[in-house]
């Protein structure tokens, strides 16, 4: 993996993954990249130090990050970056063959790319702090985890094994690790509360796969994150 800055190209015969540090949901693709054992490159589309410059509008239509460019192709949102990579590097399958496993995943995925995320990002967060104070950003973001976390832990009981829906570690996972590593990072989460959820972050942690697209071990991190 290496880093750049800005929207130009870099080495046309690698992805470049358009990307934040921080975004949850970029690391939902290192993490699958990095399972899949694909080199990719990343650029960060960041100017002002706070926005995305309006140059990357062409490359993501709603000025976010993830963004994937393979040679001329360019695709956008990390659920439909995901299946992508998975119809075209099949090996590590993120989706098991089993039906009902198969939409497991897709469910606790969704819950995670629906129903929290959105809830938790930069741009939600300001706006509640702005229209309500600051300290209703935390509590607003915490409610909306825990209520996402509340479904999972009830959801994948009857389906986990070592991880969300097994011992093999499939599009559930990639969902969920980041999402449970943001809780606890930036959130403040009491995990306690989700003794399967706490159980599989664990195993998670253990990953170089998931080590490797931490938030804090990419390229513009800051030391402390
Ligand atoms: N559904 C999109 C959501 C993308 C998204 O919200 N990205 C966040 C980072 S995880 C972002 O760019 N936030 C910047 C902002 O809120 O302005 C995906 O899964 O890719």
């Amino acid at each position: 993996m290496a880093a750049t800055a800005g929207c130009g190209g870099g080495d046309s015969n690698k992805l470049l993954l358009y990307s934040h540090w921080m975004s949850s949901c970029t690391c939902r693709v290192r993490f699958a990249l990095n399972l899949k054992g694909i080199e990719y490159e990343q650029k960060t589309p960041f100017i002002l130090g706070d926005r995305f410059g309006p140059e990357y509008l062409k490359i993501n239509p709603m000025g976010l990050v993830p963004a994937l460019v393979d040679g001329d192709f360019v695709i956008s949102d990390s659920f439909a970056i995901l299946m992508y990579l998975e119809d075209k590097f099949p090996q590590h399958p993120l989706l098991p063959i089993d039906l009902q496993r198969k939409a497991i995943n897709f469910q606790a995925a969704n819950i995670i790319s629906a129903n929290i995320q959105p809830l938790q990002n930069i741009s939600v967060s300001r706006y509640i702090a702005e229209k309500f104070g600051p300290d209703e950003k935390l509590r607003w973001t915490q409610a909306h985890i825990l209520k996402g976390f509340d479904a999972l832990e009830s959801l994948l009981k009857d389906y986990a094994g070592k991880y969300a829906t097994g011992d093999e570690l499939y599009l559930a996972d990639v969902f969920l690790a980041p999402q449970i590593h943001a809780a606890v990072k930036r959130f403040s989460v009491d995990m306690n509360e989700y003794p399967l959820l706490l159980k599989m972050y664990e195993a998670y942690k253990e990953l170089i796969a998931f080590q490797d697209a931490m938030p804090e071990n990419q390229p513009g991190a800051p030391a402390e994150a």
